[in-house]
This record gives structure tokens, sequence and C-alpha cells, in this order.
């Protein structure tokens, strides 16, 4: 786990978006959508996104996927996020590998997330595991001893989870185990999916506890329907990509779908 500092521009308000599980290079990536929602980012003041792995398919010869069936190679793969990504390099708060991207780690011991963050000059907001984002903006506030509005967002691409939504929830809500966040972002089942949790959060420093929700979002895939999906008997999956809202004056946060 990787602790990140985001020290954004004053905003009265946020919006993050994670990208993650694009699979380019798969004949089923969406490529259009994926386009759409960075020129998206690009054209609106206070868009920030986090890359949560799995951006390139990376459908090696010894991996599950369909080597044959791949519209770029894992070397197009790479300068093509290069590409996409540099327009909005500066409103990048993270980036970690998933599964897929790892494929080349573990069978030659290279890091193609590694070499994209490296290619876009993105290696402070870069993590090989998992990341705890501490995201500041907005208006200084007495609740955070005169600095300015605070939100503590856990990210991981994830692992597991099977077929069935209950145990893709699972995986999601599990990450507040790991660590105590407002946020936690999870990839990797392809199911859109958010909801809030309440929790007592301890200060010792004040001899207090407050009760606080916590917001977890499981991001959506951008892969149409078809391929090793289709053949391996999961569902098709929605498209639609929640996004993050965060208030620089009070805290208040959601996610919308
Ligand atoms: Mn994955």
């Amino acid at each position: 786990m990787k602790a990140i500092k985001c020290d954004l521009p004053y905003a009265d308000r946020i919006e993050i978006h994670p990208m993650a599980d694009l699979h380019i290079g798969d004949a089923h990536c969406d490529y259009k959508s994926i386009l759409e929602r960075i020129e998206y980012i690009k054209n609106t003041p206070n868009a920030y996104i986090i890359l949560d792995g799995d951006l390139m398919d990376t459908a090696i010869a010894s991996s599950v996927g369909d080597t044959y069936g791949a519209t770029l190679t894992p070397m197009e793969q790479l300068k093509e996020c290069v590409k996409l990504f540099e327009p909005i390099r500066d409103r990048t708060l993270c980036v970690l590998p998933g599964n897929h991207e790892n494929r080349v780690y573990r069978t030659d011991g290279i890091d193609i997330t590694q070499l994209m963050c490296s290619q876009l000059g993105l290696q402070d907001k870069y993590s090989p595991t998992t990341a705890l984002l501490f995201v500041r903006f907005g208006k200084k506030t007495r609740e955070h001893h005169g600095r300015r509005q605070l939100y503590t967002v856990y990210c991981c691409h994830g692992s597991g989870g099977g077929k069935l939504v209950g145990g893709k929830a699972n995986r999601v809500e599990a990450l507040a185990g790991i660590v105590d966040a407002d946020i936690y972002i999870h990839a990797h089942t392809h199911l859109p999916l958010v909801f809030k949790q309440a929790f007592y959060r301890v200060s010792g420093a004040n001899s207090s506890v407050a009760l606080v929700d916590k917001l977890f979002v499981n991001t959506a895939a951008s892969l149409n329907y078809g391929g090793y999906g289709d053949y391996q008997g999961y569902k098709p999956a929605s498209k639609q990509a929640p996004v993050i809202y965060l208030d620089g004056h009070k805290r208040e946060m959601y996610a919308k779908l």
C-alpha cells in the first residue's frame, strides 16, 4: 500500500472517474466509450481520474486470454494507453496495475504499467500494489485543524469475486477490513456498484468517536459481450461507469451510476 498525497487546486466540488478494466487490445473493447469519457474529463474542470488496472488486455501466449483474437499487440496497447492518457495526465490521481498487466511481470519481469507511468511522467502516482490517496481541496475546515477538506480513498484492482453479484459485492466490502478510509474503489469484477456503510471512527488525539459514512465503489468494464466472458458463462455486464462527487466545503461524498 502506497500513500499518495493529492493536493488539488481549490474547487467547491470535484468529480473522480475511476477507470479500470478497459481491456484495450481485446476484440470486444468498447473503444468509443473510452474516448468519450477521456474527452469529457479533459473538458470538465475539476474532473480527475484513477486508473485502477486492466487498462491493457495483454493476452500473452501463456495467459487464458485470446492471444490470436487481440486487435493490438501488448506493445501497441502500451503505446495506445500513453497516447490516450497524455491529455489528462495532470488529472490523474493514481495508477495501479491489474492482473492482466501483471501477466507480463509474472512471466518476464517487466512492469508495463510502470513503463506507461514513466512515459507519462506519473511515477509518483504509481503503485505496484494498492494506494491510499489523501485528496485535499476546497475550504480550510476546523475539523481538519485548519487544513483543507480531506477525503481518504483506498484503491485496489482486486481479485476473485466469482460470477455472482453477492461475491463481487463482498470483495469491495472486504477492503474496509484492510484500512480505514472514506472511500473504497475496487475493479476487476466488471460490476458497476455503489453502496454506503456507517463506521465508528476513533480519534485518539481528541478522545472522541464519530459515526461516519463510508462509500464503496466497484468499477465497470469497457467491454462488449463475447469472447472469454461469453464462453465462460459470465453474465453480460453494464458498461455504465460510477462517478464519485466530493464536496469541498463539508464532508459530503456520493457516487452516481
Ligand atoms: Mn482484473
